[in-house]
């Protein structure tokens, strides 16, 4: 039986987009090395077989030296342990990558080719890697490669698109795409992937596990809610594979609906913001529902009030006012409003033309109601 850890998609040196507050950023990109020190903590107390990183270490557009020279001490604390690391879409092997110009400790094993190729270790597993490089985006590697049929583990390492799951696909875009035919045929023990930051299985939506996706293990983005992870494995030929979640992230993030149905002041809202309140989060809060069209919706002044009870947040109104019609003592609006239900009726089942009549229907309604148009005050 082998043990191992398997990592990808750390986006060290991201630029936290999302988060306003350049200090907060800041933070945020302390916490995410502090994150990578967490999962090189693991792998010392572990002691597992190797360490698997499947792309996307660090952000090649935005990377510093420093950061360069972080990951390299970090990976020299688990000497001799093997490494291996092949090359994500963001930090993709082109010329200039410090995966070529960087040196490496002897233990860190950069696969540096786009196509696979593999490497024994103690006669008794093979880790076969490719990186994604400039001209991977839509090869599919696996295809036509088939690992040999033999006593070994072989374990399959790349950053790529499991396309069975189009959605997926097209959320995270396409690089070394693959299928579930594709995972089943090439014959490998275990696939160790990255580029889905969201924790999933392969082959997509099948009973038999293959490999997995671990995520990325401290979240960037505002919609990558809910528990990160890194992954630690043990395998044995023919068994199933025996995989443990680890949770290393700094902070979570988190998205919050409030239904605002009736409302008929912002305090409510705010009132309901506050009950989801948690210092430590990086919060989202989508605003949604009919309320009152006495509401004033205030985002930036909603969001200056709620600050303090998240390390950020961020409001989003899905909104519409309740504008109705036996309500309307304008007769013109009254007709606007009968055209727009019309022309929604004929639209139906073209999602964006009812998407701007409603958005028409609101601005038309409140000019014609109200005098002014909310969102438009200046
Ligand atoms: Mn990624």
């Amino acid at each position: 039986m082998i043990r191992f850890i398997h990592t990808a998609d750390i986006h060290l040196d991201t630029r936290f987009t999302g988060i306003r507050d350049e200090s907060k950023r800041k933070q945020r990109r302390a916490e995410h090395r502090h994150c990578f020190t967490r999962i090189i903590d693991i792998a010392e107390r572990v002691q597992p077989d190797f360490l698997l990183v499947a792309g996307d270490l660090f952000e090649q557009t935005h990377f510093s030296p420093d950061t360069i020279n972080f990951i390299v001490r970090q990976l020299e604390r688990v000497y001799p342990l093997p490494v291996f690391v092949v090359a994500g879409n963001h930090d993709l092997l082109v010329a200039g990558s410090p995966y070529l110009t960087w040196e490496w400790p002897s233990h860190v094993h950069i696969f540096k080719d786009g196509q696979f190729q593999s490497i024994a270790l103690k006669d008794e597993v093979v880790i076969h890697g490719a990186s994604a490089t400039q001209q991977s985006g839509f090869l599919n590697l696996l295809r036509n490669y088939n690992v040999p049929q033999d006593e070994r583990i072989h374990i399959v390492l790349f950053h790529g698109s499991e396309a069975t799951d189009r959605r997926a696909a097209e959320q995270w875009g396409s690089w070394l795409p693959f299928t579930s035919e594709d995972i089943l045929s090439s014959g490998a023990d275990y696939y160790a992937l990255g580029h889905y930051h969201s924790f999933r299985s392969i082959p997509f939506q099948q009973k038999e596990v293959k490999g997995y996706y671990p995520g990325c293990p401290e979240p960037t983005k505002l919609d990558e809610t809910g528990p990160k992870y890194i992954l630690k494995l043990k395998l044995e030929k023919g068994r199933p594979i025996q995989v443990e979640k680890i949770q290393v992230q700094s902070r979570q993030y988190r998205e919050e609906i409030i239904d605002c149905d009736g409302f008929k002041d912002r305090n409510q809202i705010l009132e309901r913001i506050r009950e989801f309140g948690n210092k430590d989060d990086v919060a989202k809060i989508i605003l949604e529902g009919y309320p009152d069209p006495a509401l004033e919706l205030d985002l930036e002044t909603l969001r200056e009030s709620a600050k303090d009870w998240f390390f950020t947040v961020e409001i989003e109104n899905r909104t519409r006012p309740d504008y109705r019609p036996d309500q309307m003592d304008n007769l013109l609006a009254l007709r606007f409003h009968e055209q727009l239900q019309e022309a929604k009726a004929q639209g139906k089942g073209n999602s964006r033309d009812i998407q701007v009549l409603e958005e028409a229907e609101v601005l038309g309604l409140d000019a014609l109601l109200r005098g002014h148009i909310r969102g438009y005050e200046i």
